[in-house]
């Protein structure tokens, strides 16, 4: 016997598997709440993905918006982690499973065929499912251990989720059906020990346990409970800040007395002291910071509003450049729709809850509009562009 046969021979096989938690039942309904989970993040992530898309998305209201499909979407994808272990545990054994016929055989081929297809499709949903845990997790963290770039990369791993799992739920409907429908498994089990309906509680509550510890960076009375959330310390005017203007490279130099705002439209461009931005009318917003990370926080913002900018300029509903004084990253330079440049509600917020904003903040002044991904609310702004 050569060395693969004997390994072939001695591997496990699906009937040593004995545990009697293990059923149709608890799958099926395991995997209902997982189906269901995955595809709020897919519905909750592409919303997101639309959001920080160049002219994507055109919706101001509600105000709100983005935080609770942000907030649900890292929630629910949280909530994922527990249900998506049980489910595995509870089928891990078929992956030992033997083979529907021997490629020898002629009259076995489609059989054997069609167990492949789907062992290919369930390999791509968990590698798939694993890949989108983990990549948003680390996204959450801030840690980037890989050179791709995370938003692209996750919304189109998503799509391959989505693909898979309507495969994979199409070829098992009949047992999917059959599972969800048989109660009197669930009361059964090992002889001394928990029984199935144990099982499936405890799988709920650390489900439960996992999306509380995590929901804190969006819901403030469970802050405290929020050990998971990327960012629930909380800030000046209780925002907490994500990067710091040391970390972005912007200088107390870069915004002294020196600092203009300049708002160009074409060639004509008017350029504006910290002064002449608070000598304008003044407006006080109550919005949301909402990260893509999961974490947001309302704050009281008052400033000037861009659409007075823009008729500074004399020029209508555009959608404009906004450039900020961090040289480099990905958030230096955004673009603002018409929708949210002619808001009454998106400003060019010069202090939060009554005080100058930070220098963490975005002092001198920065976007705040809403229903935006925290990402486009730009911090440090130096100049706004119209760019059609
Ligand atoms: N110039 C600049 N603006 C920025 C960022 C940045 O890195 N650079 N981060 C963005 C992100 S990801 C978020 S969530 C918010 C956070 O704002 P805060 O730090 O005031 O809470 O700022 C946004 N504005
Ligand atoms: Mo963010």
């Amino acid at each position: 016997m050569s060395l693969i046969d004997t390994l072939l021979a001695r591997r496990p096989r699906e009937e040593q598997f004995t545990s009697r938690l293990r059923s149709l039942a608890v799958t099926a309904r395991v995997g209902r709440i997982l189906g269901i989970l995955i595809v709020l993040t897919f519905v909750t992530g592409w919303i997101s993905h639309v959001s920080q898309e160049p002219g994507g998305w055109f919706f101001t209201r509600p105000t709100w918006g983005y935080r609770l499909t942000q907030g649900l979407h890292v929630i629910a994808g949280t909530a994922t982690v527990p249900l998506l272990l049980v489910k595995l545990w509870s089928v891990y054994p078929r992956l030992f499973q033997a083979s529907a016929g021997s490629p020898r055989d002629r009259s076995a081929w489609s059989a054997l065929a069609r167990q492949t297809a789907e062992r290919l499709a369930v390999a791509a949903l968990v590698a798939a499912t694993i890949f989108q845990l983990v990549s948003g997790a680390l996204n959450s963290a801030q840690w980037y251990p890989w050179a791709f770039s995370f938003r692209s990369t996750h919304y189109a791993v998503a799509w391959i989720v989505i693909g898979a799992l309507a495969l994979h739920i199409g070829l098992r409907w009949g047992q999917i059906r059959e599972g969800l429908r048989d109660r009197r498994a669930l009361d059964d089990g090992p002889p001394e020990g928990p029984t199935r309906r144990t099982l499936l509680r405890s799988t709920w509550v650390a489900s439960g346990l996992a999306a509380v510890a995590v929901a804190g960076g969006t819901i403030s009375p469970l802050r405290s409970l929020a050990v998971f959330s990327s960012r629930s310390g909380t800030g000046p005017g209780g925002v907490p800040i994500n990067r710091t203007a040391a970390a972005a490279g912007v200088t107390e130099a870069a915004t002294g007395s020196a600092f203009r705002l300049v708002l160009a439209a074409g060639d004509r461009e008017v350029s504006l002291s910290l002064a002449d931005l608070r000598g304008l009318p003044q407006h006080t917003e109550r919005l949301p910071i909402a990260c893509v990370e999961g974490w947001s926080a309302m704050g009281t913002w008052t400033g000037v509003r861009v659409a007075d900018l823009l008729s500074l300029l004399e020029v209508g509903p555009s959608d404009l450049r906004v450039t900020s004084l961090q040289q480099r990253g990905a958030f230096s330079v955004t673009e603002l729709p018409s929708a949210f440049a002619a808001d009454p509600l998106t400003l060019l917020a010069l202090d939060l809850d009554g005080e100058a904003l930070s220098l963490d903040h975005g002092y001198p002044c920065r976007i705040i509009a809403p229903n935006r991904p925290g990402v486009l609310q730009t911090k440090w702004v130096q100049r706004l562009e119209v760019i059609g």
